[in-house]
């Protein structure tokens, strides 16, 4: 019977795949890994508590700030500082950047951190599941200087790492380093991740779709013609459509069973509703290296030049093969918007 690794042990074995490295991203891993089970904590009794509802305030997206949505900004937040090893956190909960400074080996750390700190957060009060998304650079100005805003507005092809944390009917830290997939499930009782999904992998085709179909008439038509497509009685379809409202749910699923998550422009969301920098480009890293694929549509998106911290681009992402063929639709049109 295979031993399952626990994460730490994990992250010992792997990393000679860091050389260069004084062990900063493992210590960053490490971190994120003790913030999720702090988080899961409070996730997992929301019901008992007075923590649902809303907070009461609004953050930079315009969407209502649930009690959790905080707690999870703060926590995350407050262990990467902690432990020094980032020079600066992006959150969607945060208006700007955050410089974390005070100390030389803050200063000098090589890392900047971007985070979906509790996504899907509507869910939380009808318990279905949530999640943090992550993504990690390397910054690009000069070490020992306070962090810029370009050392966050790189392209996605230059992460070195993304995870998410799904706080389901288990709890799970799926992440990727660019040396393939791995999941990790928690054992709440001793409060461990083992390795428990080794080398996830999209499989290249599916029959599931993933996309909020109550926007139809507000679609391009590009994504009208491949719902109908999806919809057809031939071959492997009609396909079968799931939809939690929760990126990390229809991502882990999709990549497990095989499937396409589409969150398009429409007209009530010119760009999209996606954020590019701590979800597109995050959940692509790791769609890509599990060999899937991820796109705007048109182009791919960890190759889009970020141009602003909260940007919103359109998101196809899951099995290569479906993704293929809805671009192949989206291409019959011309790109309706720039971002
Ligand atoms: P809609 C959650 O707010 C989120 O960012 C994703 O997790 C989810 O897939 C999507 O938005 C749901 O948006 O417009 O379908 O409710």
């Amino acid at each position: 019977m295979q031993k399952h690794s626990t994460l730490g042990e994990f992250i010992i074995e792997n990393q000679e795949h860091f050389k260069y490295s004084s062990g900063e991203l493992s210590r960053l891993i490490n971190s994120i890994r003790l913030a999720a089970k702090v988080v899961n904590h409070e996730v997992n009794k929301a019901g008992l508590v007075d923590i649902l509802g809303n907070a009461g305030d609004i953050n930079i997206q315009g969407e209502d700030q649930q009690k959790l949505d905080i707690y999870a900004n703060n926590i995350f937040m407050q262990t990467l500082k902690n432990r020094q090893i980032v020079c600066g956190i992006a959150s969607e909960e945060e208006d700007d950047f955050v410089t974390i400074s005070g100390s030389d080996k803050a200063n000098n750390s090589k890392y900047v951190v971007l985070i979906d700190p509790l996504d899907g957060s509507s869910n939380i009060d009808v318990n279905v599941s949530v999640g943090t998304i992550f993504s990690v650079y390397r910054r690009i100005t000069e070490s020992g200087t306070p962090v810029q805003l370009e050392d966050f507005l790189q392209k996605g092809n230059k992460q070195v790492a993304a995870g998410y944390i799904v706080y389901g009917t288990s709890t799970m830290l799926v992440y990727t380093t660019g040396h393939g997939v791995n999941g990790f499930t928690l054992n709440p009782a001793i409060g461990t991740f083992y390795l428990s999904h080794p080398k996830m992998t999209f499989p290249e085709d599916g029959t599931i779709y993933s996309i909020n179909e109550g926007y139809y008439i507000h679609f391009p038509q590009g994504v009208k013609d491949y719902l109908k497509y999806c919809q057809l009685e031939e071959e492997d379809r009609p396909y079968k459509a799931r939809y939690i409202g929760s990126l990390v749910s229809d991502f882990h699923r999709n990549m497990i069973k095989g499937g396409i998550y589409i969150y398009p422009t429409s007209s009530k969301a010119p760009t999209g509703k996606l954020r590019l920098l701590y979800e597109c480009n995050p959940m692509a890293f790791l769609a890509e290296q599990a060999g899937g694929k991820a796109s705007d549509g048109y182009m791919r998106i960890m190759d889009i030049k970020p141009t602003e911290l909260h940007q919103r681009v359109p998101f196809f992402c899951g099995s290569k093969n479906m993704v293929a063929v809805a671009e192949k639709f989206m291409q019959n049109y011309p790109q309706d918007s720039e971002y």
